[in-house]
């Protein structure tokens, strides 16, 4: 009797003990910062409902730590993203920064992702430069070059010979206007002119004037996402298309999150980008499904879809390191990972801590009554060319020694 008595009391204390190991069990914080109001609110509320399916679908443990996700909102003020960042370094202690939704919030964030050694994962801002400016830089969104690029080796293919460029007058809008007229050159084709709008508060109207005078054969635009409807409502109610100017673009142009809105105007225009919402396979159609079904029908759009990433490559450093690693360690383990997508196959580059992925071309249509970026091409596995121009140059010098280059950045990309 006696005995028994022990062994129950001994039972519970071990239960007591073990229900206290939950309720102290460490966490492991991951401080994203996104513009929620305000102009770019709608890739901060993408990006958001997609951490949070991850979430949902992974479970908030990973290694006997428990996730918890801070979200604070920069409004896209970088100084704003600067000062969140600071108080989740220095007051919340988080493990991780995430987010970033435009190129001035990522820059401004940079020296304080070096100084304290966390890992930043850049879940949207897609200038090339960024992971340059932090070696604790780690990016699952796309960049400029990398989209611009195969659009231009498109065109000239296609009758569009004479471009005029219309971008956003900022880090990933002069990527995209360089990196597309110097492919477009390079494929015999003619950039007649370049046009920028500001950043904040575009007023589309006198830059569409300038090139219907122009005459081109297509205009190529980069607006960031949350801007593309504008410029095509704009586009259409002066008349662009009918006069025999083309419009095409990255695909932010084109966001998934407002292209069902836009109307049979936008039927036929042809962009180049990492994600379509209906790109066809059975990890996207889930990833779609749930994402919608999580959010009254709300369609992901490439944001989305790089924040999903963004936590993939999170859990998997945190996996990997059994919840023991600091920041260096953390992302030791980010670099290099490879992993399908809901966009299809991509992976990390451990040099360069920047996304590869395959790069499609896509055709706006019509499937069961609502808008598509319908995919018909694709260029795998391309890597930033902001960064593959250096490759290129020791390429040029390894060919002079051995008679061919090194691999796969020293072959031109088969369109
Ligand atoms: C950026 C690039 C932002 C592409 C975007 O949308 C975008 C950026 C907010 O680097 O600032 O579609």
């Amino acid at each position: 009797m006696k005995k028994r008595f022990l062994l129950q009391t001994l039972a519970l204390a071990a239960l007591a003990a073990s229900t206290s190991g939950v309720m102290a069990q460490e966490k492991f914080k991951i401080g994203l910062v996104l513009p929620m109001t305000g102009q770019q609110a709608t890739t901060g509320r993408q990006i958001e409902a997609a951490a949070r399916l991850y979430m949902a679908q992974h479970g908030d443990t990973v290694a006997g730590k428990k996730i918890e996700l801070i979200v604070k909102d920069d409004t896209s003020l970088p100084d704003q993203t600067r000062r969140l960042a600071q108080e989740l370094i220095v007051n919340d202690k988080v493990n991780v920064l995430a987010g970033m939704g435009i190129t001035p919030s990522a820059m401004a964030v940079a020296p304080l992702a070096t100084q304290s050694k966390t890992p930043l994962v850049v879940m949207a801002a897609a200038t090339s430069s960024i992971t340059e400016a932090s070696p604790y830089i780690v990016r699952t969104s796309f960049t400029l070059p990398q989209a611009s690029v195969a659009l231009a080796d498109w065109a000239p293919k296609n009758g569009i010979k004479k471009v005029v460029t219309l971008v956003s007058d900022y880090g990933p809008g002069i990527d995209a206007e360089k990196f597309f007229k110097e492919r477009l050159t390079f494929n015999g084709g003619q950039v007649i002119e370049q046009l920028r709008v500001p950043l904040r508060n575009p007023d589309f109207a006198p830059f569409l004037q300038k090139v219907r005078d122009a005459k081109p054969d297509a205009l190529f635009v980069f607006v960031p996402s949350g801007a593309g409807a504008a410029v095509m409502k704009q586009f259409l109610e002066r008349g662009m298309d009918k006069a025999g100017i083309k419009l095409i673009g990255t695909g932010d142009v084109t966001d998934d999150d407002q292209l069902n809105d836009m109307g049979d105007g936008a039927l036929g225009v042809v962009t180049s980008h990492h994600y379509s919402a209906a790109h066809p396979s059975a990890l996207n159609k889930k990833f779609v499904e749930s994402f919608s079904a999580a959010n009254k029908g709300l369609r992901p759009n490439f944001m989305a879809v790089g924040g999903y990433d963004g936590m993939r490559v999170i859990y998997e450093a945190l996996r990997a390191t059994k919840g023991q690693g600091g920041g260096e360690a953390l992302l030791g383990a980010m670099k290099g990972q490879i992993f399908e997508s809901p966009r299809g196959k991509m992976f990390i580059d451990a040099q360069t801590r920047d996304v590869v992925q395959d790069i499609y071309l896509r055709k706006v249509e019509k499937k069961d009554g609502q808008l598509f970026n319908v995919e018909f091409d694709v260029i795998k596995d391309v890597k930033d060319p902001g960064k593959v121009k250096f490759l290129l140059f020791v390429c040029f010098f390894l060919s002079l020694g051995e008679g061919g280059g090194g691999g796969q950045p020293c072959q031109r990309p088969q369109p």
